[in-house]
Order: C-alpha cells, then structure tokens, then sequence
C-alpha cells in the first residue's frame, strides 16, 4: 500500500473575511482528506518573508505580506494519498481568473493576491512549511471509520 504523504494548507484573510472558512474545509473533508492539524494564528513579518522568500524581488511583495496579516489564518495539515497533486488540484491556478472552473480559487475567488488559500507545491516545501506552522504536538496521527474508503484495497 502507497505511503500517505501531508500538505500545509492556509486558509488566507480574504476567506476569514468573507467567512468561507467552512466551504473550504468542507471541500477537502469531502473529497476525504483527513486534517491532521488544524488552528487559528496570526503570521508575523518574519514567518511571511521566509514562507514568500521565493517572492522577496517582486513589486507585490511588501503588499502580500500585508494582505497575509490583515487577520488571523487558519492552517491545516492535511493527510491523502497524492496529497501535494491532489490538494493543487483542488485549489487551483494561482490566478482566479485563469483556475479551472470547480476549484477553489476558480468558484470563490476573482483576483491576486486574495485568491483564498496556499497550498504546498511540492513535498520537500510541505515538510519545510509543516515545521513553520506546526509543532510537533499540534498534529495527529488518528484512524477514522472512513479510512477504508480513503487508504483501504476496497470494501
Ligand atoms: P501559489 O500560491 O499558487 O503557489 P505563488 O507564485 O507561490 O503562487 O505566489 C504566492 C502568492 O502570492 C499567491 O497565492 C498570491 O496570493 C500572491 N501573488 C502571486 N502573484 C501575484 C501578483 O502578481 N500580484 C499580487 N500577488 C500575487
Ligand atoms: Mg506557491
């Protein structure tokens, strides 16, 4: 049986704003990915010049960081087979406007840098971006009913 890998998921300002919180963890409950860590926290300048350091020369840079701490976000671990390819699917284009209708961005979002959610783009960022929300303590290794569907030979 494959090995189940995790993603970072962070829900951004623009959705605590509009409240699509629930929309959006229900999209991912749905497809059955298990959340293995979930809270609310407030990112700082520090933790977003290091998670958007790929951005640092770009004119939006300073605007983004700003958008990221308009409100607290909420983060997720996220757990699945494909989690990394799996969970982009799901979110989308970076560009709303550009996202395949039926994904996140594409169904809730119209523009930059408010496109409603991060996801990790690959699995050596995802295990870097875990350890930068998460402590060791806030992630939960638990079986579900559901499991046979999701990680099972078939039922
Ligand atoms: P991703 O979120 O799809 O992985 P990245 O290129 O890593 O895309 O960009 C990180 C975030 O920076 C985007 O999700 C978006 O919020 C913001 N962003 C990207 N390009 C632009 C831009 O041209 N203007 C403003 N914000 C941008
Ligand atoms: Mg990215």
């Amino acid at each position: 049986m494959a090995e189940a890998q995790r993603t970072l998921v962070l829900i951004k300002p623009d959705a605590v704003q509009r409240e699509l919180v629930g929309e959006i963890v229900g999209r991912f409950e749905r497809k059955g990915l298990k959340t293995v860590g979930m809270k609310m926290t407030n990112l700082d300048e520090a933790t977003l010049t290091e998670h958007y350091g790929h951005l640092k020369d770009k004119p939006f840079f300073g605007d983004l960081k700003k958008f990221m701490m308009q409100t607290p976000v909420i983060a997720m671990v996220l757990e699945g087979y494909d989690i990394i390819e799996v969970v982009r699917v799901i979110v989308g284009a970076t560009n709303p406007r550009k996202a395949d209708a039926g994904t996140i961005r594409s169904d809730l979002s119209m523009n930059v840098p408010s496109n409603i959610i991060h996801a990790s783009d690959s699995l050596e960022a995802s295990a870097t971006e875990i350890k930068r929300f998460f402590k060791d303590d806030e992630l939960f290794t638990y079986e579900m009913l559901t499991d046979k569907f999701h990680f099972g030979e078939g039922v």
